[in-house]
């Protein structure tokens, strides 16, 4: 089947569309290409948090899945599947674009079966991390993973780390793309004013046990040891509370704010000095690219896909997962020594600017669709 040139791409996105970073990277997705002519339909269960309502030739069809005594567990992939169907049929879909792979890459499978020449619909599935790191590789899904991975249209994966990882741990032996995650440099800026207050470290995520969110407490503890600063916590999750409680325990619970869910991010981030990321695990760190693009310094660990992204000691630093010590250290040389930060915080927003803004990573996207559009 050869591209239809005569009107723009329809792209159905598939993702989860609540909080969480593979969720985040397809909602900019779908609404960058929006901008750039395409027609975007989501199906998902709920609307997803970031997508604007307000752009042209957005559209999003809700998954309803119907519950029934007989179910312990609702079907959802099913649901999904018929659903992509509905919309591949009556949108005329040329492509669906599946983020995560458990179980939308399955979905999607189906959706392609049931079809089969009435309408042919390839997909793409993109890999984020915990679907081929945790749930991938679980043996419950691995089998079903693996199939769902090597039948896809095509594949990416947002890291080299994460590349190899399917490569390894779920034995797949597909071709794999790599198109790193991007952020829009027009919305996440650099602050013309510093805030006010005292230095601020923040910290961005779901709260998972994988983003190790008490480490966070920990290191600001023992900062407050040098610098009197406070640390803000964005988002919500399973330790939460534990990093609530470690607050009260370290007696530093006056000095960290938890915000809760932020829909704005890219106007809370720019009011702080450094992120600090202690995950145990990151395919990419999305929170680290958004934070560097605001001139936010990463303090980070070197796990996964994150040196590909921070080069240690130019535009953020990396060390040990586990090793508050050395990261409170890192923080403390950057709220105390002005030169160093303010070099830092530069380099920063120019890696941001210079190798993951939306305008060098969105038109390897829309390359790679072609590609399989016309292959398939
Ligand atoms: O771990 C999260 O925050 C959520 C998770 C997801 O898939 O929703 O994030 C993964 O995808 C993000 C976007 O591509 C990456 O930036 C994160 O590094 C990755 N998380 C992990 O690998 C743990």
């Amino acid at each position: 089947m050869s591209a239809p040139s005569a009107r723009p791409l329809r792209i159905g996105i598939t993702c989860y569309p609540t909080y969480g970073g593979s969720g985040i990277v397809a909602t900019e997705l779908g609404m960058e290409l929006a901008v750039r002519g395409y027609q975007v339909h989501f199906i998902t269960y709920a609307n997803p948090i970031r997508l604007d309502p307000e752009l042209p030739r957005i559209f999003y069809h809700e998954v309803e899945v119907a519950t029934y005594p007989l179910f312990q567990y609702p079907p959802y992939d099913l649901a999904l599947a018929s659903r992509m169907v509905e919309v591949a049929e009556w949108q005329q879909l040329d492509l669906l674009h599946v983020h995560y792979a458990v179980p939308h890459a399955t979905a999607a499978f189906l959706a392609r079966s049931m079809l089969g020449e009435k309408r042919r619909l390839p997909f793409v599935t993109t890999l984020h991390g915990t679907d081929i790191t945790l749930i991938g590789s679980d043996k419950s899904y691995l089998p079903v993973t693996r199939f769902s991975i090597e039948e896809s249209d095509g594949v990416t994966a947002i890291s080299e780390y994460l590349r190899r990882q399917t490569y390894e741990s779920v034995g797949v032996r597909k071709d794999i793309r790599v198109i790193h995650n991007f952020v829009n440099c027009n919305l996440y800026r650099v602050p013309r004013q510093p805030h006010e207050g005292r230095p601020r470290l923040l910290h961005i995520s779901n709260f998972r046990p994988v983003k190790r969110a008490p480490d966070c407490v920990r290191i600001l503890a023992r900062v407050r040891e040098s610098v009197d600063c406070e640390l803000w916590m964005a988002g919500d999750g399973p330790d939460r509370s534990a990093a609530e409680r470690l607050a009260f325990e370290l007696g530093v619970h006056e000095h960290v704010r938890f915000l809760g869910k932020q829909d704005h991010i890219e106007r809370l981030i720019p009011q702080c000095d450094v992120l600090l990321l202690p995950s145990e695990m990151e395919s990419f760190g999305l929170a680290a690219l958004e934070a560097m693009a605001c001139g936010v310094v990463p303090v980070a660990t070197r796990v996964g896909g994150l040196p590909e992204l921070i080069t240690h000691g130019r535009d953020g630093f990396l060390e040990e997962a586990g090793d508050t010590d050395a990261q409170a250290a890192r923080a403390v040389e950057l709220l105390q020594d002005r030169d160093l930060y303010n070099r830092m915080r530069w380099a920063a927003r120019t890696t941001a600017e210079e190798r993951f803004c939306t305008s060098m990573i969105i038109p390897q996207y829309e390359a790679f669709y072609r590609e399989v559009i016309e292959a398939a």
